[in-house]
């Protein structure tokens, strides 16, 4: 069955299978499409109208005289049913007449702003200029598009990722897009972080939820801006709700973008060991491919249990069958009262 086909449900009872949804509280840590990618299959096993996703803004960016935050919007547009397949980020069907415009007049076209993707710029840049936070904005954008789960911004603050490279420092998309990830990164870090905060309504779902996971995101780029809020990490260990990371790094390399690149220059190992390393104290386990089954007892014994299993979000099927796995596994820590006690390497 195609992604098409298997629309997200906008009802939170049942999904399109006709398997129940699971009636938890459920928070994800999120950026990028990778994440998309994985709470569009939470979004079928797992009741929308209970699931918070808590969004990286480091990537956000200012072009055209608009403020765009892609990875909050990909999570909208995937949770809307609209997001690009292709592409994983973007609308389906976009047109780039606005671009090509602008590119006649000699403006910088190296971000790829379709014309409806353009509308949520316009929106979101229209209501800041009004004094609105983040948090109201995007709970009006996921309004209008029908999104039934509750999207949250990191913070109403500002909070810009850097990569320092071998060829100067670069704003994450000028990294990441105009520079095509190509220059070597020599540190990552999130500049206006420590004068930010965590908005309380991110703080509220963290210490409410039932299970927090971490998606398969770039650990440094997109979870690290998120860890770098004070007062997240704290709200992380106090959580009663088990914490599960899944893994983006399979067989010793990212599936897509510079996760492993950044892991390198940041010092831990680009493989899931590294990134057992890198939340360790954070979370209560970890989920890995099965490519990396061998890494499996190195990683249990920094005190993590591991869940092993197809984590390659290929298929519709796919997505909702590791977000189900995923919800199950955490469930059982309920039982087992194994929160880690380590003091955590980030925070
Ligand atoms: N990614 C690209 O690789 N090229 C683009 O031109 C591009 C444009 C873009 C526009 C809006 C949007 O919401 C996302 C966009 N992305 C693009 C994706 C974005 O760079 C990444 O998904 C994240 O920032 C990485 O986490």
């Amino acid at each position: 069955m195609t992604d098409r086909m298997k629309g997200i449900p906008r009802s939170p009872r049942m999904d399109g299978s006709g398997m129940k949804a699971m009636q938890i509280r459920c928070v994800v840590l999120a950026g990028g499409v990778g994440a998309a990618k994985f709470v569009e299959g939470l979004a079928r096993v797992a009741d929308p109208s209970r699931l918070t996703i808590i969004s990286n803004t480091g990537d956000d960016v200012e072009l055209h005289g608009l403020w765009i935050s892609p990875d909050v919007d990909t999570m909208l547009y995937t949770l809307a049913g609209i997001a690009d397949p292709d592409k994983g980020w973007g609308i389906r069907g976009d047109t780039f007449e606005t671009l090509d415009a602008l590119g006649r007049l000699g403006e910088e076209t190296w971000f790829w702003l379709g014309d409806r993707d353009l509308a949520t710029h316009l929106f979101r840049t229209r209501l800041r200029a009004e004094g609105r936070m983040a948090t109201a904005i995007t709970r009006r954008i996921a309004k209008r598009l029908g999104v039934c789960a509750t999207v949250l911004p990191m913070t109403d603050g500002s909070v810009r990722t850097m990569v320092r490279t071998t060829q100067g420092d670069l704003p994450f998309q000028e990294y990441f897009v105009k520079h095509a990830c190509l220059p070597d990164v020599v540190d990552v870090r999130f500049e206006g972080a420590e004068s930010s905060v965590p908005s309380p309504d991110v703080l509220r779902a963290i210490e409410s939820a039932d299970v927090i996971v971490i998606a398969p995101s770039n650990p440094i780029a997109s979870i690290g801006p998120i860890l770098a809020l004070p007062g997240i990490c704290h709200a992380l260990k106090s959580a009663r709700a088990p914490k599960i990371a899944v893994s983006p790094l399979v067989g010793g390399r990212s599936i897509k973008g510079p996760s492993d690149r950044m892991m390198s220059a940041k010092g831990f190992s680009p493989d899931a060991i590294g990134v057992a390393n890198y939340y360790r104290g954070l979370i209560d386990g970890l989920v890995i491919d099965r490519l990396d089954v061998a890494r499996e007892p190195s990683i249990r014994t920094l005190g993590l249990d591991v869940l092993v299993t197809d984590t390659l979000l290929t298929s519709a099927d796919r997505k909702t069958a590791l977000a189900k796995e995923t919800i199950e596994w955490a469930n059982t820590f309920h039982d087992q009262h194994r929160h880690s006690r380590q003091k955590p390497v980030l925070c």
